[in-house]
């Protein structure tokens, strides 16, 4: 029985286990990537977000097919701030900071609506929700604990922004031994340069802190453990 297939990745070929592989979907809120949120109202376009969508969706479920466990993370905070430092709260002059009333409930707290993961990426009964304070998944959660109970050793990381909380949690992952494939066209930036960079700074070096692949490469890897294990 097949355990693992190759994906074509750069720089090196990666061998994708699905029992020892989480596909971690991060931050993909409304706040972040809906026209009128959060990240709007800093003055970024976020249609660099949106076109995120199509592919990740169909990315979650060629996991959930194949039976890779998929973990879901949202940026927020508790509704008195007590978790927000005030480096954070008070950074820049945005026409609107995290509490705020923003168009989708206060901005990037837990609970409200904009907080919450866009319709098309939802959760489905099962699947691990993280809440993070910070940039990194890891920070202040109980992520490094889920995944040493599944038996985890891989992460293919998908989600929001490309070079914040993606880098921060790929960074993060590789530091702690996991092995971790960025899928390229499943993340985003507001800004493409910052997107083509980030990926690039992931493989350079013989891969420094990862691997990278497109979607187009990772989902036939899927599809045939999903054919395999059925
Ligand atoms: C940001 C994130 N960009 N999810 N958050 O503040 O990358």
């Amino acid at each position: 029985m097949t355990t693992s297939v190759d994906i074509p990745a750069e720089p090196t070929p990666f061998s994708l286990s699905a029992d020892a592989t989480a596909l971690i979907v991060i931050d993909m809120q409304r706040d972040f990537i809906l026209p009128g949120g959060f990240g709007e109202s800093l003055g970024n376009d976020v249609d660099q977000l949106l076109r995120v969508v199509p592919p990740l969706a169909a990315l979650i479920a060629a996991a959930r097919e194949a039976g890779i466990m998929v973990i879901h993370t949202r940026e927020g905070h508790r509704a008195d701030l007590s978790d927000c430092p005030p480096a954070k709260l008070n950074r820049g002059a945005p026409s609107k900071r995290i509490g705020d009333p923003g168009k989708y409930g206060r901005i990037l707290i837990q609970g409200e609506y904009g907080h919450d993961i866009v319709d098309e990426l939802a959760p489905v009964d099962g699947e691990v929700v993280i809440d993070k304070p910070g940039k990194g998944a890891f920070y202040a959660t109980e992520l490094q604990d889920v995944l040493v109970g599944a038996g985890i050793t891989q992460l293919l990381v998908t989600g929001v922004t490309t070079e914040v909380c993606v880098h921060t949690t790929t960074r993060e992952a590789n530091d702690r031994g996991y092995e971790c494939l960025v899928v390229s066209d499943c993340v985003g930036s507001y800004f493409p340069e910052f997107q083509r960079v980030g990926l690039e700074m992931i493989k350079a070096q013989g891969g420094i802190f990862g691997w990278v692949a497109d979607s187009a490469a990772v989902i036939p890897a899927m599809q045939q453990l999903a054919t395999t294990a059925a």
